[in-house]
Parts: C-alpha cells; sequence; structure tokens
C-alpha cells in the first residue's frame, strides 16, 4: 500500500457525492487524487452504504414480523425463510448438522439466514449509491422470493405471502429515502441540516425497527400461545392402572441415566423451525383415503375414548452409534389399530400417511399398526400432558420404529394408502421408505475417555431392540473374549434395557471397551460399520478408558 501523503488528510471535504438522483459516479471530478484518500472516501461509502442496508433491512424484517401478527408465525420471513432452507437442505448437510450441532442445529440456521440477509442488505445498500433503481428492486426481488418461500411452506395458506412482500417493499422505500438522504449528507455541499437529516432518519428507523421487530415477536409469541390450553387439558384417566417397573429396571451405577428419561431431557429431533402451537380447541384428526368409513374427531372426542399407558423408547434414525437421540417414556395414548379398525382399511392399503400441522409427512406400515403391538396417538408423557415441542396435542407412537417412520408430531391427518403411491418427507431424501429400529447398545459410564482408579471398574449402559426386546449384552475389553453383562430387569419388550459389568482387576493403561447386545428374537447385534443414511447407524460402540 503507497502512501504518497502522510498524514492522509483527505478527510471528510473530499469525501464525495452528490445528493439526488445523479449517484456517486456523477462527482468523478471532485475524487480524492491520493490513494489514501481515496480509500477514505470509499470506507466512508461502503459504511454509509452498509449502514443503511442494515437499517433498510432490519426495517423490512420488522414490518414483516408484524405482519406475521396477523398471518401466522411461520410466515415471517425469517421464519419462512429458514424453513425454506431446512425443506431443500441435501441429506449430507442435514446429517452433517445433527452431528456437529445437535439439537442446536436450528439456532445455527437462524444465524445462518439473519447472517445472510446481513451480507445481502449491506451488499445492497452500498450498490444503491450508484445504482439506487436497482437496488431498490433487488431488494423487493429478495421481499418476493421470501413470500414465494413462505406460501409453498406445505401448511401455509396464500396470506402467509404478506409478511414478506410488505417487508420488502418497505425496506425498498427505507433503502431509497435513506440512501437519498446519506448522498445529500456527504455530498461536498453539503449542508449541517442534511448531516443531522441522515443521522435522525437513519438512528429513528434503526430504533423503530428494533421495537417493532421486538415486539412484533413478542406479540406473535403471545397470540399464538397454548400454554394456558395446554395446561387446562384434562387427560384421560387410564383404563388400567400401570404399575412402576421395578426398582431393578435400573443398575444403581452413578452416572448411568435413569431408566425413564425426565421429558425435560428427552431429546428433540424435527424440522419445525418454528414449534407449532396448535390450539386443542382447533384440532382435529382425518382419517381417509382406502378406508370404507371416512372420519373427523376433535380433540374432545379423542379424549372420550379409552386410553392406555405403555412404556416405550424413543429412537431416531439420525442417532450415530452411542449417540443420544433417543429416550425412554411412558406415554398416554388412545390405541390407533382401533381407529384403523372404527376407519375399516380396504384390501391393498399397506401405508399410514400421517401429517401435522407443519406439513411434515411420516409413513408406517398399516401391518405394524394392526400386529397387536401398542400403536397409539399419544397425549402425554411420563404423566404429563404432551410439552408442546414433543407434539401437543397429540403425537402418534408406534414402538419398534424408527421416529421418522412412526412418531408423528402435532399429527392432524391419516391419510390410508400405499407404499406404491406415496412417499413421506424423508424417502426422496435418501431414508428407507421402512425402518424397525435396529438392535444397539451404548457404554455410559464411565464416559470414553475417563480415567477410572484401577481395580474394580464398573461399566454400565443401556441396550435396545425396540419391539423385539433386549435378551443379553456382552462387553469385550481389548478385543479379548466378548463377557456377558448383568441386565437390570426388563420393563416392557418396547423400552431400552440397562445394563452393568464388574471389570475385576482392571489393569493399568489404555483400554478400549466395546458392548454388543442380543436381541429377543436372538439376532446378535452386527459389527459392519454402517452410517445412519438410509435406515440407521451400526457398529460396535466402543469408549477409551485409562485405567492409573
Ligand atoms: N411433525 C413432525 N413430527 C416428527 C418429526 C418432524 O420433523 N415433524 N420428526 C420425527 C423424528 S425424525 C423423530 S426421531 C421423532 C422425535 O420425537 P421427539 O422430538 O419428541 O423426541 O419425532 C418424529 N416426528
Ligand atoms: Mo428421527
Amino acid at each position: 500500500m503507497s502512501e504518497q501523503e502522510p498524514g492522509g488528510g483527505q478527510g471528510r471535504a473530499a469525501d464525495e457525492s452528490a445528493p439526488g438522483r445523479g449517484g456517486e459516479d456523477a462527482q468523478q471530478q471532485s475524487r480524492p487524487t491520493t490513494t489514501k484518500g481515496r480509500l477514505a472516501a470509499l470506507g466512508g461509502r461502503i459504511a454509509r452504504g452498509a449502514l443503511v442496508g442494515l437499517v433498510a433491512g432490519g426495517a423490512g424484517l420488522a414490518v414483516g414480523e408484524l405482519v406475521a401478527v396477523a398471518t401466522g408465525e411461520a410466515s415471517a420471513p425469517v421464519a419462512a425463510a429458514g424453513d425454506w432452507a431446512i425443506s431443500i437442505t441435501p441429506t449430507w448437510l442435514e446429517q452433517f448438522a445433527i452431528r456437529n450441532f445437535g439439537t442446536n442445529d436450528k439456532t445455527v440456521l437462524l444465524i445462518g439466514v439473519y447472517v445472510t440477509l446481513a451480507l445481502a442488505a449491506v451488499v445492497d445498500g452500498v450498490l444503491a449509491r450508484t445504482r439506487l433503481t436497482i437496488a431498490s428492486i433487488l431488494t423487493a426481488v429478495v421481499g418476493v422470493a421470501g413470500a414465494i418461500a413462505a406460501v409453498t411452506r406445505p401448511a401455509a395458506d396464500t396470506a402467509a405471502l404478506l409478511p414478506s412482500l410488505l417487508a420488502g417493499l418497505a425496506a425498498a422505500l427505507v433503502l431509497r429515502w435513506l440512501t437519498i438522504l446519506s448522498l445529500k449528507e456527504s455530498a461536498p455541499s453539503a449542508e449541517p441540516s442534511g448531516r443531522r437529516r441522515f443521522v435522525l432518519g437513519t438512528l429513528g428507523t434503526a430504533a423503530g425497527a428494533l421495537v417493532a421487530g421486538y415486539g412484533g415477536n413478542l406479540w406473535i409469541k403471545k397470540r399464538y400461545n397454548v400454554s394456558e390450553a395446554r395446561a387446562n387439558v384434562v387427560l384421560p384417566t387410564p383404563a388400567k392402572v400401570l404399575p412402576e417397573p421395578p426398582a431393578s429396571v435400573h443398575p444403581d451405577v452413578s452416572g448411568l441415566g435413569p431408566f425413564f428419561t425426565p421429558t425435560s431431557e428427552f431429546y428433540r429431533v424435527d424440522t419445525a423451525l418454528t414449534v407449532p402451537r396448535v390450539d386443542p380447541r382447533d384440532w382435529k384428526l382425518k382419517i381417509h383415503g382406502m378406508v370404507e368409513r371416512p372420519f373427523e374427531i376433535t380433540f374432545e372426542e379423542l379424549l372420550s375414548y379409552r386410553f392406555e399407558e405403555h412404556d416405550m423408547t424413543l429412537t431416531c434414525v439420525s442417532n450415530p452409534v452411542g449417540g443420544p437421540y433417543m429416550g425412554n417414556a411412558r406415554w398416554l395414548g388412545t390405541s390407533l389399530a382401533s381407529l384403523l379398525r372404527r376407519a375399516g382399511v380396504r384390501r391393498g392399503a399397506d401405508m399410514i400417511l400421517s401429517t401435522s400441522t407443519d406439513g411434515m409427512t411420516i409413513g408406517s406400515p398399516v401391518e405394524a399398526v394392526l400386529d397387536g403391538r401398542q400403536a397409539m396417538l399419544a397425549v402425554a408423557m411420563n404423566g404429563e400432558t404432551l410439552p408442546v415441542k414433543h407434539g401437543f396435542p397429540c403425537r402418534m407412537l408406534i414402538p419398534g420404529l424408527y421416529g421418522y417412520v412412526s412418531a408423528t408430531k402435532w399429527v392432524t391427518d391419516l391419510n390410508i394408502t400405499t407404499y406404491a403411491a406415496s412417499d413421506a418427507y424423508w424417502t426422496p431424501r435418501g431414508y428407507s421408505p421402512q425402518a424397525p429400529v435396529k438392535t444397539a447398545s451404548r457404554i455410559d459410564v464411565p464416559r470414553s475417555g475417563a480415567t477410572v482408579p484401577a481395580g474394580t471398574v464398573v461399566l454400565a449402559g443401556t441396550a435396545w431392540a425396540n419391539h423385539r426386546g433386549v435378551a443379553a449384552v456382552e462387553v469385550q475389553i481389548d478385543n479379548g473374549e466378548w463377557r456377558e453383562a448383568t441386565l437390570a430387569a426388563a420393563d416392557t419388550p418396547d423400552t431400552w434395557r440397562q445394563w452393568s459389568y464388574q471389570w475385576e482387576n482392571a489393569p493399568k493403561g489404555s483400554h478400549k471397551v466395546k458392548v454388543r447386545a442380543t436381541d429377543g428374537t436372538g439376532a446378535v447385534q452386527t459389527s459392519a460399520v454402517q452410517d445412519v443414511v438410509p435406515n440407521g447407524a451400526t457398529g460396535h460402540h466402543t469408549v477409551t478408558v485409562k485405567v492409573s
């Protein structure tokens, strides 16, 4: 970088620009002649353009947020853009996100959307100084793109167009107005009043946008809040009292999680950027398609059915070997099989295509639901009304199948159809149309990499073969013999089974410990390593333990 004029005082006076239409390229003659001066002028233009772009973008988003108070949370520009991004996320990226960000993947996505919009706003704001019309049109185009994203979400109506359209329009108008003020302010002939107008306009708009955006967001949260409706649900009394499982389902090993996963710690996996808030008074379930007697029921009717409790472990297909995406709960639900029988499934139908209020579709085998297992429409978990993020007011559950083919949250539609005729959401994205949970096991104690004192080392963990049950668990130390672990008592074949093993005289040094399970049919968990896609990871969970 050459500096022709130490001190570089080209300063404000040389910071050129003309007010109004001509923009900055009409002002060639007043350009500073030194490199440093030119750089300073360029910096000033970029800074002003960026500021104006960001304020215009923020004002647009705030308007969008306010409009979304009327049209629904998911139609707000950022929510719509995020939901759209989720729907086009390729499977490899989705896998990367779930591996690296886990349940924070949605926060990461939102940050991504904001950063992208901010960058676009900065570029647009800088462009506006020389090409105001083009920049304004681009702003409006971004709004139109947002509106298209919003209206093409599966659960959207036409009103979903409005927030982003109006956001784009507002942003374009603010961009125009502030750019003109800014060009006047930075012109060589600028008067102090021009500068004041620009500063006040920018600050005022920014403050207004913050208040409106934040307020709109709070208003949305309040308007679509269902916590009161949730608190008012009177859970049906189960037809039979299900006794607590014996204490012996849980080996008393410190560091091993409880048999039932506390609801607050239960994993959450779904594609919903804004958690659907469904008022039970508006909830209806429709059963239709290849049935003799299609029908629709309200939440009140649903609650009048026979309800039963059932203990079952829910597992995500995206759970890597040894991973955390599973939980065990006591669910309260009504029989899905009874509902199907009431509708009368026609011959040839083999799939239930269930849809949630946010448009997620999940395909489940009719056969699994009718084979006697406790498939249910659940309204409570662990004795408490379903939390909103776990599907309030009603979700589907089928023991033995991964969540993406069975556990539809916020479910409102059951279309009885065929695998040949229908694809569920994840099928074109590379996942198998059908997916029973694979036999698997996990070492939870000690944590991999932990250092433990020599002597007797207690190993413990959990194993699952949902609906087949776990018959045995074995551990292997440093590729030695497989040794039989002690199984805790079984609850149901649909729940996981905890285990422990006393490793006597553990020698000092670093050791590899592996685990494998045998399911209720006698099949031993495979050692073959397979990735999550297309139907669940396999391989032995292995931890490193340092004995000192
Ligand atoms: N509506 C809806 N239901 C859904 C999903 C979803 O994305 N949307 N994800 C499924 C998947 S992949 C899993 S593993 C389970 C997870 O349920 P949980 O979040 O209550 O643990 O919900 C299933 N039900
Ligand atoms: Mo899942």
